[in-house]
Parts: C-alpha cells; sequence; structure tokens
C-alpha cells in the first residue's frame, strides 16, 4: 500500500453539555480528522482527539496538528506497507505526540482493514458482536445535579457509571451517587489531582464497593499508586501513566496497576493499544477502552478495540447523544440497554458525513 494523499482537517463540535475533570473543563471540542488515500482510491479515516491545552498529556491542539503536518504526513507519504503494524512503527520515528500519531495509525487501520473486506474489528483480532458501554460524569455544580445526569444516564440503560473527581468533590458525590443508584457499577477518575498524604480520602472511598480508582496520582508517580494499592482494597487502574507499553512494564512490576484503561490516543493508535492488551491479558489484568469525547470516526476505532477479549470491563464508549447533538458520520453511534453493536462491515463500520464535516471544518490542509 502507498499512500497517495494525506487530507487533515480541523474539525469543530460543540458538546451538548460542558464537562469538567480535575484538570481541565470544556464545552467545544476541536478534533482534527486524518484521511489516507492509497493508489486505488481507497481511503481511510482517523482521529486526533487531543484537548485543545496541554491538561491532560503534554500535547495541543496546536502541538498535533504542527507534527501531524511537519512530521507524520512526509513519513507516511513517503513508504510503502502491507500492514498497519509497519506503518506504526515508521510513525515510531516521531517520539511522543501520541494523540498526534494515534490518528494516523488508526486511518491506516481503517484502509487496510475496508482493502481486506473485514471490519475493523476482526482486523484487530476482536470477537465480540456488541459491547459494554459506560458514562463519564464530570464535575457538576452541586451534587444535585450530578444525581440528574446519574438519573438520566441510568434510565437510557447504561449499568455503569464513572465520576470525575478532584479535592472538594470526592466522597460526598460520590457516595450520594453510590446510594441512589445500588444496582450500577461505580468507579471514579482523579486525572492525577491527588498525592499519598491525601490517603484518608482513598480509605473512605475504599468502603464505598467502588470498582476502581483511576489514576489517583501523577502520571509518573507510579511508587505513590503501588502504595496505595497497599492500603486499600478497591483495584487501583492507570490511565496517564500508561504512554508507553513500557509504562505497563513498569508499572506490573511494582504492582501499580491492577486495572488498566487503554486509549487509543494516549497509547499513540490501535497498534500500541493491543500490544497493550495482549500484555496485559498475559499478565492477569482486566482491561477497558477509555475514551476522549471523541467524534464518530475514533470512536468507532473505540468500539473495534473492544470487542477483543480482554476487555472485560464496560467502556467509556457511550452513544453519539451523550456528546455530540450531530456527530460527524452519518449514523450515529448508539447505545441500547447500555451496549454498542460492533459493525460487522468491512473497516471502520462507520462513514463519516462529507457535507456535515465540510460545515464544521475550520482549517484544512
Ligand atoms: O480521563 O478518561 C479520562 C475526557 C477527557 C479527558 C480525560 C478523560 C475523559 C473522559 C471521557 O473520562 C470519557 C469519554 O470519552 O466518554
Ligand atoms: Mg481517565
Amino acid at each position: 500500500i502507498r499512500i497517495r494523499h494525506v487530507d487533515l482537517r480541523r474539525v469543530r463540535l460543540p458538546l451538548v453539555r460542558r464537562f469538567q475533570t480535575s484538570s481541565h473543563a470544556k464545552r467545544e471540542l476541536e478534533h482534527i480528522l486524518v484521511a489516507l488515500t492509497d493508489e486505488s482510491g481507497a481511503v481511510g479515516w482517523g482521529e486526533i482527539a487531543s484537548p485543545s491545552g496541554p491538561f491532560y498529556s503534554a500535547e495541543t491542539v496546536e502541538s498535533c496538528w504542527a507534527v501531524a503536518r511537519d512530521h507524520l504526513t512526509p513519513l507516511v507519504l513517503g513508504a510503502a506497507w502491507e500492514h498497519p503494524a509497519e506503518l506504526a512503527a515508521l510513525l515510531g520515528k516521531v517520539r511522543g505526540n501520541h494523540f498526534a500519531r494515534a490518528g494516523f495509525d488508526m486511518a491506516a487501520w481503517a484502509l487496510w482493514s475496508e482493502l481486506q473486506g473485514v471490519s475493523l474489528a476482526a482486523a484487530l483480532g476482536g470477537s465480540r458482536s456488541r459491547i459494554e458501554a459506560g458514562v463519564s460524569l464530570g464535575i457538576e455544580p452541586s451534587v444535585d445535579e450530578l444525581l440528574a445526569q446519574a438519573r438520566l444516564r441510568v434510565s437510557e440503560g447504561y449499568r455503569r457509571i464513572k465520576l470525575k473527581i478532584a479535592p472538594g468533590w470526592d466522597v460526598v458525590p460520590v457516595r450520594a451517587v453510590r446510594s441512589a443508584f445500588p444496582e450500577i457499577s461505580v468507579h471514579v477518575d482523579a486525572n492525577g489531582a491527588y498525592a499519598l498524604d491525601d490517603a484518608d480520602v482513598f480509605r473512605e472511598l475504599d468502603t464505598l464497593g467502588l470498582l476502581m480508582i483511576e489514576q489517583p496520582f501523577a502520571p509518573r508517580a507510579f511508587v505513590a499508586h503501588a502504595a496505595l494499592q497497599e492500603m486499600v482494597e478497591t483495584p487501583v487502574c492507570l490511565d496517564e501513566s500508561v504512554e508507553e507499553v513500557e509504562d505497563l512494564i513498569t508499572a506490573l512490576r511494582l504492582k501499580a496497576v491492577r486495572i488498566l484503561n487503554i486509549k487509543v490516543s494516549r497509547m499513540g493508535g490501535l497498534t500500541p493499544a493491543v500490544r497493550a492488551h495482549d500484555l496485559a491479558r498475559d499478565e492477569g489484568v482486566p482491561v477497558w477502552c477509555g475514551g476522549m469525547h471523541e467524534f464518530g470516526v475514533g470512536r468507532a476505532a473505540n468500539v473495534a478495540l473492544s470487542s477483543l477479549p480482554g476487555f472485560v470491563l464496560p467502556a467509556d464508549v457511550s452513544g453519539s447523544d451523550k456528546y455530540y447533538a450531530r456527530d460527524v458520520t452519518t449514523a450515529p453511534v448508539v447505545c441500547e440497554s447500555g451496549f454498542v453493536t460492533v459493525p460487522s462491515a468491512p473497516g471502520l463500520g462507520w462513514e463519516p458525513d462529507l457535507a456535515f464535516l465540510e460545515e464544521r471544518t475550520v482549517a484544512r490542509l
């Protein structure tokens, strides 16, 4: 396969509800869509789902745009490859910049699976026909507003709720949701806002029967995560800490991870995401697919990835309507009774809506 043309576009969509984590708040997202066209005219789509500012990871939309334009596009345009893993190895010449690389890797997988005539899920080694979806609820102005959001999502069929926590917004809102919905799995995600000095907060959360505690400490604080896991029964889950498969090896060796959140964007694409899945599976660590409020293109990749056998916990892959009034694909991603169907058609399984994309594109190359 040779890529003849690389199309990059910055696309903006407003969120249906403002989303706040311990690290940043957003009302509108600007993601970069990557379209790779081969010599036969076949097109594969990918998404660079970086937040605007460097508060989740070091990347920004601007950094992704520059790296995609100046480094990744030239690498991809020159190359001949048979399998997406070969292209991923080439993209790996660029250090870091995982969100930017993920968009290209994803587009290569979408293109390749389409050319092979198989679904992206099947190309990746997935076997599930539907995946269990959860919702991630941001920090709200009040506990009542949080409870209203939880009630809405439970009424839509979601059976697992993740709550964003931060110092000052932890035990009280979590206990409120836990006791209002005793039949729902609840877990918390701190996005690294705490330190080991805050162990008392986690001892209290540990009494609430939570599914997991996601990324309580800073990304590089592997030792602190291991120390916390010795103090609490609730499994500690890593997100931001694991950018490379080597970070997972470190975390496993230190006993700093009992559950792993795998994000396509954070890991640098589907190729490394599958590697992390394989290693975690060998080590008996359950994994689940995290999200970055992807548009339909990136979410299609998340759905496909979640169909792999090691993804045994619900994904942060909700229906399009949880995020956007209108998504960038011709059909939205739909969640029914807490499940999303894995497409069986060749390729990504969702088609970009080109006319709507045109309306929402703010820059292109
Ligand atoms: O840590 O999982 C996170 C959104 C933005 C930044 C970080 C995170 C999130 C989410 C959203 O939790 C999950 C989703 O896409 O629904
Ligand atoms: Mg997280």
